[in-house]
């Protein structure tokens, strides 16, 4: 049986316009180092990392063997009130590479899972504190943090806020720092907006008071509405304020963590330490499902140190929490970062992705290309009475001409494996290219 024989009615399928996929569906069946093949035997080059997490380039043989060796050793231990020694071992590498002292590890199974961890424990923090009235959550426009109640609540998306509603009430949300005006064609951080987080003091703490308000949850870079890189001093300037009202800063590095902007998080990127971090995609290089909040030491401590002594300290974990598969894939991944120095080469290779990004510029129907580390947005102008049309055209050219993007509305986004070569970038933009100039004369 081939994967054309299969029948494809019965998964409905996730962020995807299940109706036109199933009449032309696109089938990878497997992949290696950049690329994807598809069931009808082509080779597409991987320009999105699958979805922003495979980092380290696909099935490499490090993670690849890590999982089969634990998976016939120990398949499953449970989370609660037992360990492995896996678990400890990869938190202990985790909060060495996260800044300051951030040196907890907190695991659930995904970003989404993480962002309703780290929001949990900013009300346990401040109740343990005796501030348990400090439980108003701020986000931002065109902030995704996830699927979750939590995360749609404080994140600023408009479509889960008509079909979802908004079920966290105690929210606000930052005004987004996407400014196309201002900020059109800025390479790496722009130079304009870092004013915009001055209303957080000039707005929301007068509003809520500040003795409500818990945390502020920001991506460092806002991925999935389109790449929106931070404007310079917009995050230093964010980190001011909390501080001054006491509010727990949380950045959700899910997308930008494990080297995609640079360093390994964009929190070293822009030098800003963060209260929590939330992670997830590229901790496991994308091979097994896995999230974690890395919490400051005194998060920690005052959470566990205001519970009883053989008390549960904090009401929250999940059935696969620290799953050893994935505490297998986490450390293999690390180890294959770090061997093959990733980090680094991805900051190597950032300006040659840069320059050649920028060049679309040139193209029918681009009104911004925005970039930083090995990320990349093209906002192109939408079809008048179709929005999204264009960009979801290119896309599907680019398929045709075997290479993977992603689109949101009409941003395309690129976020290449770290291990991309310049030939390959050439490959990926250059084939963007020829897809734009193709749709742009259909209109
Ligand atoms: N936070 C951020 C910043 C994310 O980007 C999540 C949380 C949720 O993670 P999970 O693992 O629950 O999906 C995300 C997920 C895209 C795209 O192409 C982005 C995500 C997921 C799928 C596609 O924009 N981000």
């Amino acid at each position: 049986m081939t994967a054309r024989d299969t029948r494809l009615e019965p998964y409905w399928m996730p962020f995807t316009a299940n109706r036109a996929f199933k009449q032309a569906p696109r089938m990878l069946v497997a992949a290696k180092d950049m690329h994807y093949s598809t069931d009808d035997g082509r080779q597409i080059l991987d320009g999105t990392s699958g979805l922003w997490c495979v980092n380290a380039g696909h099935c490499r043989p490090r993670i690849v063997e890590a999982i089969q060796k634990q998976v016939a050793t120990m398949d499953y231990a449970p989370a609660f009130q037992m360990g492995h020694p896996d678990a400890f071992r990869l938190a202990e590498r985790l909060a060495a590479m996260a800044p300051g002292d951030l040196d907890h590890v907190f695991y659930c199974n995904s970003g989404s899972e993480g962002v309703d961890t780290a929001l949990k424990i900013a009300l346990a923090y401040h109740r343990a504190r005796g501030e348990g009235h400090r439980n108003v959550l701020i986000g931002r426009e065109r902030g995704y943090h996830g699927a979750g109640f939590g995360g749609i609540s404080v994140g600023g998306i408009p479509a889960n806020r008509k079909v979802y509603g908004n079920m966290l009430f105690r929210v606000d949300h930052l005004a987004h720092t996407h400014n196309l005006k201002e900020n059109a064609f800025s390479r790496g951080q722009p130079a304009w907006g870092a004013h915009l987080a001055d209303e957080l003091e000039a707005r929301i703490v007068p509003l809520h008071d500040a003795s409500n308000i818990a945390a502020v949850i920001v991506e460092p870079l806002a991925g999935s509405t389109g790449v929106l890189v931070p404007p310079k001093g917009y995050l230093e300037r964010l980190r001011q304020i909390c501080d001054k009202y006491g509010l727990l800063l949380i950045f959700d590095e899910v997308i930008t963590g494990f080297g995609r902007t640079g360093p390994c998080f964009t929190a070293d990127a822009v030098g800003v330490v963060p209260d929590m971090m939330i992670i997830a995609k590229g901790l496991t290089n994308g091979t097994v499902p896995m999230g974690a909040v890395i919490a400051r030491r005194d998060i920690y401590e005052t959470v566990v140190n205001n519970a009883p002594p053989g008390m549960v300290e904090l009401f929250h974990g999940y059935t696969y929490s620290g799953h050893p598969l994935a505490t297998a894939a986490a450390l293999a991944s690390l180890d294959t970062f770090e061997e093959e120095g990733l980090f680094q080469r991805g900051q190597e290779l950032a300006p040659y992705f840069e320059q050649a990004v920028q060049s679309l510029r040139e193209m029918p129907n681009v009104i911004d290309v925005r970039n930083m580390g090995l990320v990349a947005g093209i906002e192109l102008e939408s079809r008048p009475g179709a929005p999204t049309a264009r960009a979801f055209e290119t896309f599907l050219k680019c398929y045709e001409k075997g290479v993977l993007i992603r689109t949101t509305g009409d941003i395309i986004a690129m976020s290449p494996p770290l291990i991309i070569s310049k030939a390959q970038i050439d490959e990926l933009v250059g084939t963007l290219a020829d897809a734009l100039r193709e749709v742009g004369r259909n209109g």
